[in-house]
């Protein structure tokens, strides 16, 4: 998989961890986020403001309420103003231009209870250059609303530059999720936040310290990397993150540049992995910062918000309680490191019982064997009560070898809350990943019959079979599922990396996954009630197989891989679920209104889409 690039550096900088009291100002590194701070605010057990008939928003539905029937309608609505622009800062210390929401990174938190309306009104106020942007809401199910889904060339037109666009959906899951730009790999310029939806817990906790976003980190724009990775030559090495992030905040040895580019490796310096040594730096820019009152149970909300790497999560010296996978909530199970693909949330609980005066090292490693990360560790201080949050600590981490496999979690190990036995399928799919050079010499990779996805952002798949019309480009990738209940896929990764599975609209029935050249005998892993979610890692060379109810949710759904990228290279496949049901959709007006938007806007400026649009 991967080769030894990081030995090299680790052998001319270590890594410089710095003062904590010297850090680089919150303005600088994060904008005005305050995640990452002491002053970041613990989460309440729901938001008030809606009706509480039995002392919560969601009345008698508990953690075993099926949230596929049923779900609270609290009539409250929650609405968020987001202004799009580009800005420049330094989350690392080293300073870079990133796309922001409302001059924040990581975004604003959207906050709900189950059952609310969220209005996200998102203003695009990308300029120097202008572009178009769209946001997607990871996880939640967008039933008989898919052009809610914020996916450009499938669910809607991009928003045009100086337009916006009000989604408006229901908090149709609950627990902790993200949002993220689906246009191109935008989200890698540092466009995304988390969002936490309250609702019924089956494990009790005393303190939400909230989200912990975990995000590998480019130093250059999007574009750049995109077109380094498509025009790739496949016997050359691959596009390599610089740093890693926890809430937005880690430190950087600012000598690497240099280092790098005095090294005679092809890989790196012939990619352009070259880095720019001459950007403003500073190597003690400060992490993260949390806090832990001894003897109370706190809830952590682990989000893999990154570009590439699968992350190994881990608190020295303490155990984490894993509470869910995704949305869905699991039977509890404890645990040292949380192993979390691109896409993928674990909700953890922490029992603080290390010592009262005690400072200890929260850390995410993105896995050097399976992703190309040059600096795969990212750290940040947990202070107790009468610590001393001016030093950093000195706590000795977990020594937990990677195990390889690059894959989540055995299935054996987790077990839904609310249970749900998998149905008979009416379609079963086989699919086999692959990477390969189209005939124009660009690096693609495909979900299935080495056709690597393109989307035509003025022609969105949904709103065109809406419409009755379905004649869709091969390079659309759709595949009608018909009329199908219940569809099982089949699918095989020919390529020797992992890649995190999401799909849009369902949680997945996860049955079954093997490692390097295994295949599938037809076992199901707990039959009677398979893990759910709505991202699983496929392991390098192995399979997955997986299956959804088509059939409860009408509509266009991206089934696509998270590394941002592999599917700007083209890793996806629409599924269309009851097409006959999509054409009764009665789409709001809004959505043509910003494909004409668009379109007046590309009718003077064309977007130079060097990727698959996504
Ligand atoms: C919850 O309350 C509703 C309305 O009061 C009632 O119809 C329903 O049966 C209750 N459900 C449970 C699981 O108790
Ligand atoms: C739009 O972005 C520019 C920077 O590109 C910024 O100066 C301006 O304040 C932003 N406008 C709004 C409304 O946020
Ligand atoms: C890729 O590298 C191979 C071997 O070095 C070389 O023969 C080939 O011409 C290169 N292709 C491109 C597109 O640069
Ligand atoms: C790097 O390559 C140059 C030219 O090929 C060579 O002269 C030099 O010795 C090499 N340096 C190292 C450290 O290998
Ligand atoms: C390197 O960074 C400096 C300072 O931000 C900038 O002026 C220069 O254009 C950058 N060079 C490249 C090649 O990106
Ligand atoms: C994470 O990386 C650090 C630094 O390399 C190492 O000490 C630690 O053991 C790793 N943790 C896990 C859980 O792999
Ligand atoms: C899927 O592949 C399996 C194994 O190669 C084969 O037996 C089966 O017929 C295929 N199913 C479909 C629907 O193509
Ligand atoms: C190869 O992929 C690129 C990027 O999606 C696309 O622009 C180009 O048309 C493709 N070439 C062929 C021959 O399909
Ligand atoms: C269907 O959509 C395609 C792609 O936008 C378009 O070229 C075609 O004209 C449409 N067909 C009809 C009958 O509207
Ligand atoms: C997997 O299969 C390939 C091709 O048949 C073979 O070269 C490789 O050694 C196998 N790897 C393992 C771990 O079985
Ligand atoms: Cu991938």
């Amino acid at each position: 998989m991967r080769h030894g690039l990081l030995r090299l550096l680790a052998a001319g900088a270590a890594l410089f961890m710095g003062e904590a009291s010297a850090k680089l100002d919150q303005m600088k590194t994060n904008g005005h986020s305050v995640l990452g701070t002491l002053d970041a605010p613990t989460l309440p057990k729901y938001l008030s403001g809606a009706p509480m008939p039995n002392g919560a928003p969601w009345s008698n539905m508990t953690a075993k309420t099926n949230y596929y029937h049923d779900k609270p309608n609290t009539g409250v609505i929650r609405r968020y103003e987001f202004t799009v622009s580009r800005g420049v800062i330094a989350p690392d210390g080293y300073q870079r231009d990133v796309l922001l929401i409302n001059d924040q990174f990581p975004g604003p938190l959207i906050e709900a209870n189950w059952g609310d309306t969220i209005q996200v009104q998102v203003l695009n106020n990308i300029t120097g250059p202008e572009e178009g942007t769209a946001l997607h809401w990871h996880g939640l199910l967008h039933r008989d609303m898919p052009w809610e889904d914020g996916v450009p060339s499938v669910t809607q037109c991009p928003i045009a530059p100086g337009e916006s666009y009000t989604y408006n959906f229901i908090a149709d899951m609950h627990g902790s999720t993200w949002y993220h730009s689906h246009y191109s790999a935008q989200y890698a310029d540092g466009l995304f936040g988390p969002m936490v939806i309250y609702g019924p817990e089956q494990e009790e906790y005393d303190i939400d310290l909230g989200p912990v976003m975990l995000s590998d980190w480019y130093h250059r724009q999007y574009h750049e990397i995109v077109s380094q990775l498509l025009l790739v030559n496949l016997t050359q090495g691959g596009v390599y993150t610089q740093n890693n992030l926890i809430n937005g905040k880690m430190n950087y040895d600012c000598r690497i540049p240099e280092i790098v580019n005095k090294l005679n490796s092809t890989a790196l310096t012939k990619l352009a992995n070259k880095l720019n040594a001459s950007a403003p730096c500073d190597s003690d820019a400060g992490v993260s910062q949390f806090r832990f009152e001894k003897g109370k149970k706190h809830r952590l909300r682990l989000v893999n918000s990154g570009g590439e790497g699968m992350q190994r999560f881990s608190i020295d010296e303490h155990s984490m309680t894993v509470i869910s996978n995704d949305f869905i909530q699991v039977e509890p199970y404890e645990t040292q490191v949380v192993t979390l693909g691109v896409g993928q949330r674990a909700d953890v609980i922490v029992e603080a019982n290390g010592d009262k005066d005690g400072a200890y090292w929260m850390r995410s490693n993105v896995s050097v064997l399976c992703n190309a990360a040059l600096q795969p560790s990212a750290m940040a201080a947990i202070y107790y009560d009468d610590a001393d949050t001016e030093s950093l600590p000195s706590s000795v981490a977990w020594n937990r070898p990677d195990p390889a496999t690059c894959g989540n979690d055995a299935l054996e190990v987790t077990r839904p809350v609310m249970e749900m036995p998998v149905p008979e399928p009416d379609l079963t799919i086989n699919m086999t990943m692959t990477m390969f050079m189209n005939e124009s010499n660009i690096l693609q990779f495909a979900t299935n019959d080495n056709v690597g996805f393109r989307g035509n952002y003025n022609s969105p798949t949904m709103l065109l079979s809406n419409l009755g019309n379905h004649s869709f480009a091969p390079e659309w990738n759709v595949q009608s599922t018909k009329n199908a209940k219940s569809v099982r896929v089949i699918l095989y990764n020919e390529i020797p990396e992992p890649h995190p599975m999401h799909l849009h609209g369902f949680n997945m029935y996860i049955l079954a996954e093997g490692g390097v050249n295994a295949t599938w005998d037809g076992t199901i892993v707990h039959p009677e009630n398979p893990q759910r979610r709505d991202t699983f890692l496929i392991q390098p060379l192995g399979y997955t197989v997986f299956q959804f109810d088509a059939g409860t949710n009408p509509g266009v759904w991206p089934f696509h891989c998270h590394v941002a990228l592999h599917v700007s290279a083209g890793m996806m496949t629409q599924f269309m679920t009851m097409p006959d049901e999509i054409e009764e959709y009665k789409v709001p007006n809004k959505v043509a209104e910003t494909c004409r938007q668009w379109g007046k806007w590309t009718h003077t400026n064309i977007p130079n889409q060097i990727d698959s649009g996504l």
